[in-house]
């Protein structure tokens, strides 16, 4: 992860473009192939993600939902009267919405993500519907270093990273964005994170290859997205979907793999496959509260309380720096 970069000035669309195909260049040249997930996520890679979070396997979107409903009143009892909340990649500020009960606390809203088009329509949105708090959004990757806006430096700050996206980092880059969150956020921070736990694999494994096949498209639509954007010859039906959960490094691995030798064109360099081999495009972290604990305060946080669903599926942490 590239941290302490200033975001540059491009547009995002254009900076997008030329850092898939830097991404994907290095990532299809390594032994082994990856991708980074991140670039999942055109706009049919939203679509589908949209329709995993509602699949009957896929538990952790509406177990996040459930828990910061129920304990928005004991987060808000947490923060600070005006304090402003700060949304790490908010995408669609539907979590917001879920805090009605902390709203009455808040100040100020910075949504902060990659997306300016959709940063700017979903804020438009909460100002139409939500009243009484300043709404700010900042265009940044989250993963770099970006300023707050002028307005917030002088109130209490809150930090919302929720969607358990905090898993996609390596533990290491989770603790190096956790820290430089916090000097974004500065002294006397509080931070709301969402993170899956580990749990029973047949659990986990479902969750990741799901009966209807979503989440195979929504892997796949990666080498579509190749194939569309960077002039790629993928065959969709020489690739299959596979995702199993690592017990010993406690993440899921979501693959293609490759269902013959063949060799492929993407972005005017050819890329050959033995059959079987993957390209690793996702791991998704999974924690137990304590070893989430032991890593924020490693970056720097301290652990003040976690809420929890009644499977002990997902985790809600709040901590202070
Ligand atoms: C958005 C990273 C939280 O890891 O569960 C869902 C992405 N990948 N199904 C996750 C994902 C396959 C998701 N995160």
């Amino acid at each position: 992860m590239t941290v302490l970069t200033q975001a540059t000035a491009e547009a995002p669309a254009a900076e997008d473009r030329s850092a898939f195909a830097e991404d994907l260049l290095a990532g299809l040249s390594a032994t082994p192939k990856r991708i980074p997930p991140k670039h999942f996520y055109d706009p049919e890679g939203s679509r589908l993600f949209e329709r995993i979070t509602g699949l009957p396997e896929y538990y952790p979107t509406r177990t996040e939902r459930m828990i910061l409903e129920r304990r928005a009143p004991d987060i808000a009892r947490l923060l600070p009267v005006g304090a402003a909340l700060v949304e790490f990649g908010s995408g669609s500020s539907e979590k917001l919405r879920l805090l009605r009960d902390v709203l009455p606390t808040l100040s100020a809203y910075v949504p902060v993500d990659i997306s300016a088009e959709f940063l700017a329509q979903e804020a438009a949105s909460v100002r139409r519907d939500i009243s009484g708090i300043a709404v700010l959004p900042v265009v940044a990757d989250f993963t770099r270093d970006f300023e707050l806006p002028p307005q917030v430096r002088a109130r209490p700050r809150v930090g919302f990273f929720p969607g358990s996206t905090i898993g996609n980092f390596e533990p290491e880059d989770a603790a190096e964005f956790l820290r430089q969150a916090g000097r974004i956020l500065g002294p006397g921070a509080t931070m709301i994170v969402g993170v899956d736990r580990i749990k029973d694999e047949a659990v986990l494994n479902a969750a990741y290859d799901d009966a209807a096949g979503v989440t195979a498209r929504f892997n796949l639509n990666i080498l579509r997205r190749m194939n569309r954007e960077l002039g790629g010859d993928f065959d969709l039906s020489a690739f299959r979907h596979r995702a199993f959960y690592n017990v010993a490094d406690h993440r899921i691995e979501m693959h293609l793999e490759s269902l013959k030798a063949q060799t492929v064109t993407v972005a005017g360099r050819a890329f050959s496959f033995a059959k079987g081999e993957t390209i690793h495009t996702e791991n998704s972290y999974k924690y137990t509260v304590d070893s989430f604990r032991a890593l924020a305060a490693e970056a720097g946080w301290r652990p003040v309380a976690t809420w929890t669903d009644a499977n002990d599926y997902f985790a809600v942490h709040a901590l202070k720096l």
